[in-house]
């Protein structure tokens, strides 16, 4: 059988010259187009993928179907509305907005656009960490990204077993109404709630990092499961948020589980924590399955701490796949250039039978 993957050239867009770590320190940005090359490269050498591109179409009000309006106005508009203030720039790389203030906890509340947009500071109500600049081409490269988990969605809807949707930028850790963490639309949530016409769906995330932008998506919502196995954020990233007493809200109450794990955790660690989520799973018996997939928690990747090897990830597909259930696969993170075109090639391949 093949696996469709689900390819849009847009991903090329978006390509930050940095990012800033704590202490002020820059490096180049993790978050390549390379990794899309990689990913497409590694898959294009099987005898199973399929590649596709997604439905014709902008479908711009496609993210509106988990963001919140002003939110998608800002990143489809809040560049250039910057650039047109004529910010100073520094030198040596295109124009990066980053804002460096951000409102206070309890002073987050609406202003009328304008009085956002004409400082050079509007993107800090719409960001929650310094991991994701707008640039020129960020959301075309976004909206492209969406693109491609809408039309895995929409190929499973209508039958097709699974589907990998091939995102860049990634979408996890985007919520309904900011970005972070490289992320800006948070596909997985978007595949997600298309899916979710049909009946109860389950979003397995499996990235080193909480997925805490889905988890905010659906926080009250009993009809999508969101379950998220990774590091400890006491250890890493997103730092305030993916601890297990965090179970959802009204409705969504039970219908949010967080798996934290401590750092070097290895492929048989990480299996019984898999298991706890797999049982979760077919307890809430969803008639489809979102995976948001990250190769972050390979040994060696350059900003994560746990250690599974690419045996692991095929093993965890074996179970994935014996869930029996039509099944949307959405990228998100990795950061090993050299292993993640194996890595995402080990995973993949049970989905072929
Ligand atoms: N540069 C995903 O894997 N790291 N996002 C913060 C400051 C952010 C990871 C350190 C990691 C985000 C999709
Ligand atoms: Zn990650």
């Amino acid at each position: 059988m093949t696996v469709p993957i689900i390819h849009a050239d847009t991903y090329k867009l978006h390509n930050p010259a940095f990012e800033i770590w704590p202490g002020g320190r820059t490096t180049p940005y993790f978050e390549t187009p390379q990794r899309a090359e990689i990913i497409l490269d590694a898959l294009r050498a099987t005898s199973w993928a399929k590649i596709v591109t997604p439905e014709e179409g902008r479908y711009e009000s496609l993210p509106l179907l988990v963001h919140d309006g002003d939110y998608v106005w800002f990143i489809r508009n809040g560049f250039k509305e910057w650039l047109s203030t004529n910010p100073p720039l520094p030198e040596g790389y295109p124009p990066t907005y980053y804002p460096s203030s951000f409102p206070p906890p309890r002073a987050r509340r609406k202003l009328k656009g304008e009085a956002r947009l004409n400082t050079a500071e509007g993107y800090g109500y719409y960001t929650f960490d310094l991991t994701a600049p707008l640039i020129e081409g960020t959301y075309e490269a976004a909206l492209g990204s969406a693109r491609c988990a809408m039309t895995a969605a929409n190929m499973v809807l209508y039958g097709d077993q699974a589907a990998y949707a091939l995102c860049r930028p990634p979408g996890h850790h985007a919520g309904r109404d900011y970005s972070g963490g490289y992320c800006y639309f948070n596909n997985t949530a978007i595949a997600a709630k298309i899916l979710s016409v049909r009946g109860p769906v389950a979003v397995l995330d499996i990235d080193y990092h909480h997925g805490n932008g889905t988890q905010d998506v659906f926080w009250e919502d009993d009809r999508v499961l969101t379950i998220s196995i990774h590091c400890d954020p006491r250890v890493d990233y997103p730092y305030f948020v993916g601890f297990a007493d965090e179970i959802g809200g009204g409705a969504g109450e039970g219908y949010n589980l967080n798996i934290p794990l401590p750092p070097r955790t290895n492929g048989e660690w990480y299996r019984k924590a898999l298991d706890l989520a797999l049982d979760r799973i077919n307890l809430f018996d969803p008639w489809a399955l979102v995976i948001a997939v990250g190769f972050d928690t390979f040994d060696g990747d350059p900003i994560s701490k746990f250690d599974l090897n690419t045996g692991d990830y095929t093993e965890i597909a074996r179970r994935l796949h014996a869930l029996n259930r039509p099944t949307v696969i959405v990228q998100e993170g990795g950061y090993h250039l050299e292993a993640l075109g194996k890595n995402v090639v080990a995973f993949l391949e049970p989905f072929s039978s």
